[in-house]
């Protein structure tokens, strides 16, 4: 039977993840009601939109007048044991008096953790946890920060060469990765919420820094602008229905009705602001200063590094000075997973910081 609450498992995962930007900051869900013994799919139920109903409660009205008693749930996220904007899930799964919930992750709602699970269990109800966890949690990892934090997941992004540099001796920067990772790059803006980068490559290369994907939507801009040096005629400034924040100490300039300056101490502060703004996640693409700065103050959840098969020798590494003199005060990742992308390899790595 775990083979098959797997694949349920897969189904509820592909489901849930078409509504993420329309349920931020929840989380993205999607429950199955199965029949065990016909082997038969009931419903399908998603949160589909904040505030509205969870994914536990439309797949129960989607199933209509059946009997629960011999039918089992499956659901890549611990249903709710809380009022919120809605009812709590587990109340109306006892009611209903399902036989089995299966779900894929505990939800680290510190209103709810484990406390859907353990009501379910209290009723009598078997709860079989864990499946397929490592992937429910990376599917809502955004929402995992967001609720335990109060902060957006930030990740950064990298393009280098297999020795780790960005630019050459002579200064040159593009390409250093083939085309199919420029693609995979364009897929990671459309779903974040927010892209930052600072002056220093907006002044050099003036990105559009949207997604050119057809139907994609863009992520909202954040530059990095301490000083106001970046013209307004530039790219990133035009007025394209995108919220754009420029994290500035100038507030002297006169800002197109777009742009919405954000003052800040330090990073903790800028995203603790654009958390409260609806920023949820964000891309840096940015170059080593702002990179360097972000990982020594210790503001970045996750690295995707693209290496490409080149080797530059001498020229600009990736990451600048981090005062580490001793290998036990060294920055640490996990790493996550390794993907080819045509003639690239693409690194994921996790930042492991001491609480
Ligand atoms: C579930 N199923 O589909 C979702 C859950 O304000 P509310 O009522 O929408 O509650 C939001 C919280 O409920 C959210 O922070 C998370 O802990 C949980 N989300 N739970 O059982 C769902 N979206
Ligand atoms: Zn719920």
């Amino acid at each position: 039977m775990m083979k098959k609450y797997e694949e349920l498992m897969k189904i509820c995962l592909d489901e849930a993840q078409k509504y993420r930007f329309d349920v931020a900051p929840n989380p993205m869900v999607c429950a199955i009601i199965y029949d065990e013994n016909n082997d038969k799919i009931i419903s399908k139920g998603v949160h589909k939109k904040y505030g509205e109903n969870h994914a536990e409660r439309n797949a129960i009205i989607e199933a209509g007048d059946v009997d629960f008693s011999d039918k089992t749930l499956i659901v890549n996220l611990e249903p709710c044991s809380h009022q919120g904007k809605t009812p709590p899930c587990a109340d109306l799964i006892i009611e209903k008096g399902f036989k089995k919930v299966v779900i894929g992750t505990y939800d680290p709602n510190p209103l709810v953790c484990s406390q859907g699970v353990m009501k379910l269990k209290n009723a009598g109800i078997e709860v079989i946890s864990g499946v397929l966890e490592d992937e429910c949690k990376e599917l809502n990892k955004v929402f995992i920060k967001n609720v335990t934090k109060k902060m957006p997941y930030v990740t950064v992004k990298i393009a280098t060469t297999f020795d780790s540099k960005i630019v050459t001796a002579g200064g040159e920067s593009k390409w250093i990765t083939g085309e199919a990772s420029r693609a995979y790059v364009q897929k990671l803006r459309a779903q974040h919420f927010g892209i930052l980068s600072g002056s220093g490559t907006v002044l050099a290369d003036n990105p559009a820094l949207t997604c050119r994907l057809k139907g994609e939507r863009s992520p909202e801009r954040i530059i990095i602008d301490r000083h106001g040096k970046i013209p307004f005629d530039y790219q990133v400034f035009r007025d394209d229905d995108t919220r754009v924040f420029l994290a500035t100490h100038n507030l002297e300039r006169d800002f197109p009705k777009n742009v919405a300056p954000v003052e800040f101490a330090n990073f903790r502060d800028l995203f603790a602001k654009l958390y409260n703004m609806g920023v949820y996640s964000i891309l840096v693409e940015t170059g080593k200063t702002i990179l360097t700065t972000l990982v020594k103050q210790e503001m970045a959840d996750e690295i995707y590094k693209f290496v490409s098969p080149k080797i530059f020798g001498t020229g600009m590494d990736f990451i600048g000075n981090l005062n580490v003199f001793k290998i036990s005060e060294c920055y640490k990742l996990e790493f996550r997973e390794i993907e080819r992308v045509e003639e690239d390899i693409l690194i994921k790595a996790r930042f492991l910081y001491d609480e």
